[in-house]
């Protein structure tokens, strides 16, 4: 067991939470203030939602010393990024009624809504409730949305995986009912036994959790990213099992050389459901019981997997299981961004996938988006998926229907609109950052879009155009656009600034590493004008740029 003899406040308000109830409610009913309490500002994210401010509006509050202008972003807890057009129609309209109407698609596939004032989070959370949603377990320290490839029945091995994430979301589902009580007006539970939770018991995990199943060759979940990653391992057309991949996690703290992004690693093949479950199920309490919960900055299960080292923590699974891992299945991933565009599946239905940039669904000056899917939830036709490439799948069409649904994405240049971006545009990513993420340095999806404008003129400069390098920038180390795992990643270090990383593969088995430090546009496009010539003028047949920095040494392998 961890000796964990500081224990951090945060584990403190989790203990004494009356299972996630803290005093949310008497918080709500505060009408002083925007926000919560302080305890309950970390309370709520267990229940799917941060307290933010507008940081754009920040000095101007002040200056009128008013208080920050508090509201609240709610993620939705979508399990494999599934929604019914009827849901999509519903969450259209609370969207508009309660946030700032963007859809936010996440890089971990699901929805966020921002913008929320605290009187309007619970008939935000009582509309989903109508549509058969909710945000239960989107973030806290508790196992968060679980991801799987998007690409919808492409064999019926992807609807087994599908399912496989609604199965692993159920299992790691926190028990409390306080959801229900504090948003649903249920009433208080007379017998507290009902809600016993024998995986998290009353500390929860020591950190967030996450879980991911990909199906090779296809890793556009980005499976080694993940504290638990799961390889879907398939033979003669049916999948058998998984490779377990553990301490998969991102997140890096600038100066503190203690924190580090890292991929997970492969403890072995698992046979069937019942032990795959079994698995998952046992990584979670071994992370529960020897993760460190004095220190948050190292407590995710990339570190508990160091500080046992891996083939100890392989035994202590199988301890735990009561089965042995076997030996690894080969597999093989070539292909990271969705595959763009009208394709049909295994039943001969139809999907398309839209190019969202950065996961934003509204009706700007360039594409009415949100209005286009709007109509094409409300033909009743068509499901939508939400992909880890923060991109949407409207899919499932019949094909007597594809012609009225292409019909409404042309009317509303949908298709126009994805088939002119260009490629390295599409296989960008790019975080929230500002205006609403507090812990943002500098701007990343408000900002990314415009650096491609300038970076493709010199990849058409240097003849690399058709080149589909991974760029993905964040707006701070925590790495949630997943620079670490691209061929370039930006990461924001203070306004306007960012530390540029070379030499991450294109298919996420390998790490990019910090190439020069806090870089200005001009500096990263020089930079860039520069490695990008090498690049064109070097490179072996068929080498990518990640793999070109790593041989040229502009960073360590
Ligand atoms: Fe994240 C914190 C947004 C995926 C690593 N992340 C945050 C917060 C909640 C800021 C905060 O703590 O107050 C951001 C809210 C911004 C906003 O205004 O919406 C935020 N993270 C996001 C999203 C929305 C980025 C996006 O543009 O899509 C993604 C939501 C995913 C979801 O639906 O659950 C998101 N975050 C990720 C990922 C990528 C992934 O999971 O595939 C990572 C890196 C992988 C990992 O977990 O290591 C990631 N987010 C973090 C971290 C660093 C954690 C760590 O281990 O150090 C933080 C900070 C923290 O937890 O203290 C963070
Ligand atoms: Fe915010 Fe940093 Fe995550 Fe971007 S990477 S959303 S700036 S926490």
């Amino acid at each position: 067991m961890s000796t964990n003899k500081n224990l951090s406040p945060v584990e403190k308000i989790k203990a004494e939470s009356d299972a996630l109830r803290g005093t949310l409610k008497q918080s709500l009913h505060d009408d002083i203030t925007g926000a919560l309490r302080e305890d309950d500002q970390s309370v709520i994210k267990f229940h799917g939602m941060y307290q933010q401010d507008d940081r754009d509006r920040r000095e101007e509050r002040s200056a009128k010393k008013l208080e920050w202008l508090y509201s609240y972003m709610v993620r939705l807890r979508l399990p494999g990024g599934f929604l019914t057009p009827e849901q999509w129609v519903g969450l259209h309209h609370i969207a508009g009624e309660h946030s700032t109407g963007v859809f936010k698609i996440t890089t971990r596939q699901t929805i966020q809504l921002h913008g929320i004032l605290k009187s309007h989070i619970k008939p935000t959370l009582q509309a989903f409730n109508t549509i058969h949603l909710d945000s239960i377990a989107a973030c806290g320290d508790v196992n968060r949305n679980v991801v799987c490839g998007a690409h919808p029945k492409q064999s019926p091995v992807h609807e087994e995986v599908f399912a496989y994430a609604d199965k692993l979301s159920k299992l790691a589902l926190p028990k409390t009912k306080a959801y229900y009580e504090v948003w649903l007006n249920e009433k208080p539970l007379i017998d507290k036994k009902e809600e016993e939770d024998p995986l998290y018991q009353e500390r929860y995990l020591p950190r967030k959790f996450k879980i991911a199943l990909a199906i090779p060759p296809h890793n556009d979940v980005d499976v080694f990213t993940n504290d638990l990653g799961l390889i879907a391992i398939v033979e003669k057309g049916k999948l058998i099992g998984f490779n377990i991949a553990v301490g998969g996690g991102l997140g890096a703290t600038h100066g503190n050389a203690s924190t580090y992004p890292r991929l997970g690693s492969i403890l072995g093949f698992v046979r069937g459901e019942e032990n795959t479950l079994k698995a998952a199920y046992e990584v979670i309490t071994i992370q529960r019981d020897h993760g460190n919960r004095s220190d948050r900055k190292l407590s995710r299960l990339k570190y508990t997997v160091d500080r046992m080292g891996v083939e100890a923590f392989k035994a202590e699974l199988e301890k735990r299981c009561g089965f042995a891992l076997e030996e690894a299945k080969p597999f093989e991933f070539n292909h990271r961004p969705d595959y763009y565009g009208w394709h049909q599946n295994h039943e001969k239905k139809w999907y398309y996938t839209v190019f969202s940039e950065n996961g934003r669904i509204l009706d700007d000056e360039q594409v009415a988006m949100k209005t286009a899917l709007l109509e094409v939830a409300k033909t009743g036709k068509a499901n939508f998926r939400f992909t880890c490439n923060q991109n949407v799948i409207i899919s499932d069409i019949d094909p007597k229907d594809k012609k009225a649904i292409e019909a409404i994405l042309e009317q509303f240049g949908i298709i126009a609109h994805t088939d002119k971006a260009g490629l390295v545009r599409k296989a960008a990513i790019a975080c929230v950052a500002f205006n609403t993420c507090p812990l943002a340095l500098a701007e990343a999806q408000r900002y990314l879009p415009t650096l491609i404008g300038k970076i493709e003129p010199l990849m058409e400069k240097h003849k690399i155009a058709d080149d589909q390098i991974s760029i993905r920038m964040t707006g701070c180390p925590n790495g949630c656009g997943r620079p670490y795992a691209a061929e370039i990643g930006f990461v924001g270090t203070a306004y306007g600034q960012y530390n540029m990383h070379l030499g991450g593969d294109r298919d996420g088995m390998r790490l990019n590493k910090k190439y020069k430090e806090s870089l200005d546009e001009s500096a990263i496009l020089r930079e860039l004008d520069s490695l990008f010539e090498a690049y064109s003028q070097k490179r072996k047949k068929g080498e990518t740029f990640g793999d070109f920095a790593v041989r040229e040494q502009w960073v360590s392998a």
